[in-house]
């Protein structure tokens, strides 16, 4: 026997369901937003492209920490995921300086109260990758706030321990992705805590949506760098001309082609897994 699910939340371009009340179903849509606003076109596939690597990494790093990931289904789409208590901020890995690290670096020399070196230019590799915690705006931007800050907010071993596990994901996958062409310069977890009280990571795992993904052959430090999945999108609504309000232009077919071209390469280099074979059966990421 099976209840319906019930529908509890909806992201940018995710919904998220409840199964019962050990259980939740996050399915990702084909929807991708871009300079803040969701694009009335959807690029397909999109929505299985982030799920598989999602379920991939998942599948990779439970040795490092747990994960809320129970199932993937066979739509491509869908995790089924065990329902955590998830903590009020995000934890924001940064191998890279770009973005609010790069905006607040130039501003400060530091980023969430890590000092760094002076002379960094944007994009310029960290000597070390940083955690730079966020609190999550419900409508908005998210606000970086200090270690200590989210020490107390979250508890201070809970924090330190979702720091390091954060480190550690990041460590492994943006290792995983250089060897493979791929510069995983910043990405963003989410964690919760399990009816026995351990931390489990939840959301999304190191995707192109939680992520700065670059091309590590186009890398060139001193200027911000193309993104590997939304470059396409971003220079044909430039060219356009656009006054980046909602609602966004619909896209043309060659850029919808092209953008899905690039998630599906994206999907394909840091896996090795043709994409076509995880349509046919997406059990082949796990
Ligand atoms: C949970 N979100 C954010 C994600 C949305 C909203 N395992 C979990 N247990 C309990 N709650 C959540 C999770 C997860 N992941 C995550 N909201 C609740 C979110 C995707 C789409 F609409």
């Amino acid at each position: 026997m099976s209840s319906p699910a019930i529908h509890v939340a909806s992201g940018k371009v995710r919904e998220i369901y409840s199964l019962d009340d050990e259980t939740l179903a996050l399915t990702a849509s084909d929807r991708i937003s871009t300079f803040d606003v969701v694009l009335p076109t959807d690029i397909p596939d999109k929505g299985r492209v982030l799920t598989g690597l999602s379920a991939f990494w998942f599948a990779r790093t439970r040795g490092i920490v747990p994960n809320h990931l129970l199932e993937l289904r066979a739509d491509g789409r869908t995790l089924v995921c065990r329902r955590l208590a998830m903590l009020p901020i995000e934890c924001v890995v940064r191998g890279y300086l770009a973005g609010s690290g790069w905006k607040d670096y130039r501003a400060t020399g530091a980023v969430c109260g890590h000092e760094l070196p002076a002379g960094l230019t944007e994009s310029a590799r960290l000597p070390e990758p940083i955690v730079t915690p966020a609190t999550k705006a419900a409508k908005g931007h998210d606000e970086n706030i200090d270690e200590e800050r989210a020490a107390a907010i979250c508890g201070r071993e809970r924090y330190l321990a979702a720091k390091e596990a954060s480190l550690a994901l990041y460590r492994f996958g943006a290792a995983h992705a250089e060897a493979r062409g791929i510069i995983l310069a910043d990405t963003k977890f989410e964690f919760g805590v399990a009816g026995d009280g351990m931390l489990v990571l939840g959301d999304e795992a190191m995707t192109p949506d939680s992520s700065r993904l670059w091309p590590a052959s186009e890398y060139a430090p001193g200027g911000p760098q193309p993104s590997f999945d939304k470059q396409f999108v971003r220079d044909w609504c430039e060219r356009r001309g656009w006054d980046k309000e909602a609602p966004g232009p619909d896209l043309p077919a060659d850029v919808v082609a092209g953008t899905r071209a690039r998630y599906v390469e994206a999907f394909e280099r840091l896996t090795e897994i043709s994409f076509d074979a995880y349509l046919a059966d997406p059990a082949v990421v796990l």
